[in-house]
């Protein structure tokens, strides 16, 4: 077995100069910071190495079921100091490199998040891998080896470009691959009928090939040894399938089929809520499940497994449908290649899924057009038909002839689409939400006639983040103050936290915690400066709205609020030292192809020039908006926030998961009863949030009666300026017309009815203002915000999973 080094300086140092020097050829004195930075990533890894290995080959040789995470996103964060935090190795590694004459602050700097997600499900998911290693239950979490994660966001004259995120132009450390274990993965061609000694079979014929090639990541559970799996596939061209080409004498043709199968891997999709329908992005869904489910069933399972126990050893968990092409090929594996019957696959395969629904918005619901997905996948397509048809034949059976049921329920939609979440849902064990609210209107908005026939298959989870990245790493004041307050051990068992609540009027727990905030603003100060040039006041109300751009989330209700601050001190009406200093950041990407989204991004700008520069503000109020928000800035926003935003019409939101990160960092919530801002409000009581707008009832109710953001307009005249004045061009240089889209958007049509809510939201923001001039008010709700929020720990999470549908115990 392989010994891992001392954990001491000397033994850290030693094994750091044997990395520098043998991994990356260099000496000390030669070395750059990026052979720096490997050479640590290195030394970290190889402390992490033997409780990886005894446990990969543990979870082979156990009997136990495990999880198998299906996510097209990992939204991973840096990983140098996860690892060393999981490891207990940050302060030995801080004196080892010191002992070399180096800083790490200087080498930790070099890491380039890997960015392979969009947002909230991509950052769930890597929250959810690092809560299962914590727990130690067996789990791998499969995944896309993106060779672009998410754009690079700039901002050209206030406007949004995007640039390639070239995560691995310099290597990444972290990552271990294993082309001697790649899968051939394969698409299009034909089926057609054989006959094996005397059954007749289906087989599929498929006209082309690519090599899936994984790479293994290290997933530490924290301080408990435990070391998970993370494998990402990465496409590359299969020798064969060039040679064909390029013996029919054409070379270039060889190239570019070479470039088209390597294409395959080659980007992340980065639209978070309208599925294009895109055939590469049904390949890339095709290509890392049909890998994952065989490298599980072919490779990780003895070669003599018993298929019919396959959902003993195993559940595959679909985070939402992007990896649903999953069910009909575990059938033709199990039918075609393995020889079981149809019914016993089925009966198998049912058991094997579980799938997690993310949205509430029916444009977001993935459904991919019958032809295409028969032109890739053929024999899929007739596995689809054959399942839909025997799930009619139940319906009918259940329900008689009722036609109109059945083309509601019906897989396959009148215009001739496979809808995947119905697929998912048919085949999947249990379906979640990922909040109250959300699994509520998800039974009974969304797929009643499936909550119906398949009663207690609906269940919830509500969601949750991983409080060692979100508040141990984010926050280390905050996390050094509450275990000098409750001591140690919560960082494992959230709901700890609840002993807070005995120093919510403490005078000394009172101004210790107010000086954690106030220095967490001042890091923040320091990455603006250093990152984007930005000055902050250290003297100001942090409000902090941070999230995809989606007109759903209401960005745009956010900027009039800012807006009708700034009227009110441009036209005279209020002085200065009437408003609450307050400084408002955003943080926000907009799919490339949302052309209202990249609107708002530049109104957002254009306001803040117009308001950060305008002398009669007298710098009371400030709009900061830094361009590529993610996972590493996320930790220095979300310590140093006072007010969060989490503004969503209700019963858009699915869950969201910001909204927990920020006040479990000591941030007050003002947000709509909408999501697990519920649950929230619910958890840390009514007078510690700010709560308004209209509840998802009186949503769908002014839906029927019908809406006219109009009236609206007509009936606030803070409202009515605040449009006027976009309108006016006081934004745009005194040319109206840039943002008339925007205005006559919300005017005229208003999808996400952000003019119905805007009274009651300045209403509350004048409820933010007074608490907020009541220091110790304000001090007491945080705290308790902090106190009452243990609940939402990815562990909680994790743990609800496998009580409710995973039924995976923990490996001791
Ligand atoms: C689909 C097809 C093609 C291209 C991209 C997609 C796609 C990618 C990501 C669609 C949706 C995607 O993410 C949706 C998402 O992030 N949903 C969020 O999930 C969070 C975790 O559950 C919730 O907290 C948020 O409320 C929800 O919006």
């Amino acid at each position: 077995p392989v010994q891992s080094p001392e954990p001491t300086v000397d033994g850290f140092v030693t094994q750091y100069l044997r990395n520098l020097n043998n991994g990356r050829g260099v000496a000390l004195s030669t070395s750059t910071v990026n052979d720096r930075y490997f050479a640590l990533a290195a030394t970290v890894r190889d402390y992490l190495m033997a409780r990886w290995l005894e446990d990969v080959r543990r979870q082979r040789s156990t009997q136990a079921k495990g999880v198998a995470y299906l996510s097209a996103e990992y939204l991973l964060g840096r990983q140098l100091d996860n690892n060393l935090l999981a490891t207990g190795l940050t302060d030995i590694a801080a004196e080892a490199l010191v002992a070399c004459g180096l800083d790490l602050e200087d080498v930790r700097a070099l890491e380039v998040e890997p960015g392979l997600g969009n947002g909230g499900l991509g950052r769930l998911a890597a929250c959810f891998i690092d809560s299962l290693a914590t727990l130690g239950v067996p789990s791998i979490g499969y995944g896309i080896r993106y060779e672009y994660g998410i754009f690079r966001q700039t901002f050209v004259d206030g406007q949004q470009v995007e640039q390639a995120d070239s995560w691995l132009a310099l290597g990444s450390p972290w990552e271990f691959p294993h082309p001697e274990a790649a899968q051939t993965i394969s698409f299009g061609g034909h089926t057609e009928q054989y006959d094996d000694e005397g059954v007749t079979r289906t087989r599929w014929v498929p006209s082309w090939n690519v090599l899936a090639v994984p790479y293994n990541y290290m997933v530490p559970g924290y301080h408990n040894g435990r070391v998970n799996t993370l494998r990402l596939w990465s496409a590359q061209a299969t020798q064969g399938f060039d040679l064909r080409v390029f013996n029919a004498g054409d070379y270039q043709e060889a190239v570019r089929a070479q470039t088209y199968a390597e294409n395959i891997s080659k980007v992340l999709y980065p639209e978070d809520s309208t599925p294009q329908g895109k055939e590469l992005r049904l390949q890339q869904q095709y290509f890392f499940v049909a890998a994952s489910i065989s490298d599980f069933v072919n490779l990780i399972l003895p070669s003599d497994f018993d298929l019919a126990k396959l959902p003993d050893r195993v559940i595959f968990q679909l985070n939402d449908t992007h990896p649903v092409i999953g069910v009909p090929e575990l059938m033709r594996v199990l039918v075609d290649e393995k020889k079981l019957e149809w019914d016993a696959a089925w009966q198998i395969t049912r058991q094997c899924f579980a799938y997690t629904c993310h949205t509430l918005l029916p444009e977001a619901l993935e459904v991919w057009p019958a032809d295409l997905l028969g032109r890739l996948l053929p024999r899929h397509l007739e596995i689809i038909y054959r399942i839909n048809d025997e799930f009619l034949d139940e319906v009918r059976e259940r329900f008689g002839d009722d036609e109109e049921r059945i083309r509601r329920m019906s897989i396959i939609s009148p215009d001739g689409a496979v809808r995947m979440a119905y697929l998912a849902t048919v085949a999947g064990s249990k379906v979640n939400g990922v909040a109250e609210l959300h699994s509520q209107l998800l039974r009974e908005k969304v797929l009643p006639d499936f909550d119906e026939f398949f009663p207690g298959k609906f269940t919830n989870v509500t969601n949750g983040v991983t409080p060692r990245r979100f508040i141990r790493l984010a926050n280390p004041g905050l996390s050094r103050l509450i275990t000098d307050t409750i001591g140690p051990g919560w960082l494992t068992d959230l709901d700890r936290l609840r002993e807070l609540e005995d120093y919510a009027d403490d005078t000394a727990f009172h101004a210790a915690f107010r000086a954690v905030k106030a220095s967490n603003k001042r890091v923040l100060a320091r990455t603006l400066a250093d990152r984007d040039g930005f000055t902050v006041a250290d003297d100001h109300l942090l409000d902090v709205m941070v999230k995809r751009l989606h007109e759903y989330k209401r960005q745009t209700l956010k900027l009039l609020h800012i807006i009708t601050e700034y009227d009110a001190i441009a036209s005279g009406r209020v002085t200065p030292d009437q408003v609450t200093p307050r400084t408002f950041v955003f943080g926000a990407k907009a799919a490339p192809g949302y052309a209202m989204a990249k609107r708002i991004i530049h109104l957002i700008n254009a306001v803040g020039s117009v308001v950060n520069s305008d002398p009669r503000v007298e710098g009371r109020l400030a709009v900061l908006f830094p361009p590529n928000y993610n996972v590493t800035l996320a930790e220095r926003v979300v310590p140093a926030a006072d007010l969060s935003e989490q503004i969503s019409l209700a019963g858009k939101e699915a869950s969201g998961t910001g909204n927990m990160k920020f006040a479990l960092n000591g941030a007050l919530t003002i947000g709509t009863d909408d999501g697990a801002n519920v649950e929230i409000r619910e958890l840390v009581g009514d007078e510690n949030f700010f709560l308004f707008g209209m509840s998802e009832p009186e949503v769908a109710d002014l839906q029927t009666r019908g809406y006219h953001p109009i009236d609206f307009v007509r009936a606030d005249e803070n409202l009515s300026r605040a449009l006027d004045l976009v309108s006016s061009g006081a934004f745009s240089g005194g040319d109206g017309s840039v943002f008339e889209p925007v205005v006559s958007n919300l005017i005229h049509h208003d999808p996400f009815m952000a003019l119905a809510d805007y009274t009651d939201y300045i209403a509350a923001q004048k409820r933010v203002d007074a608490l907020y001039a009541d220091q110790d008010a304000w001090t007491r709700a945080a705290i308790l915000n902090v106190a009452r929020c243990g609940f939402f720990s990815s562990d909680r999470s994790m743990r609800d999973y496998i009580d409710r549908i995973w039924h995976t115990p923990p490996l001791v």
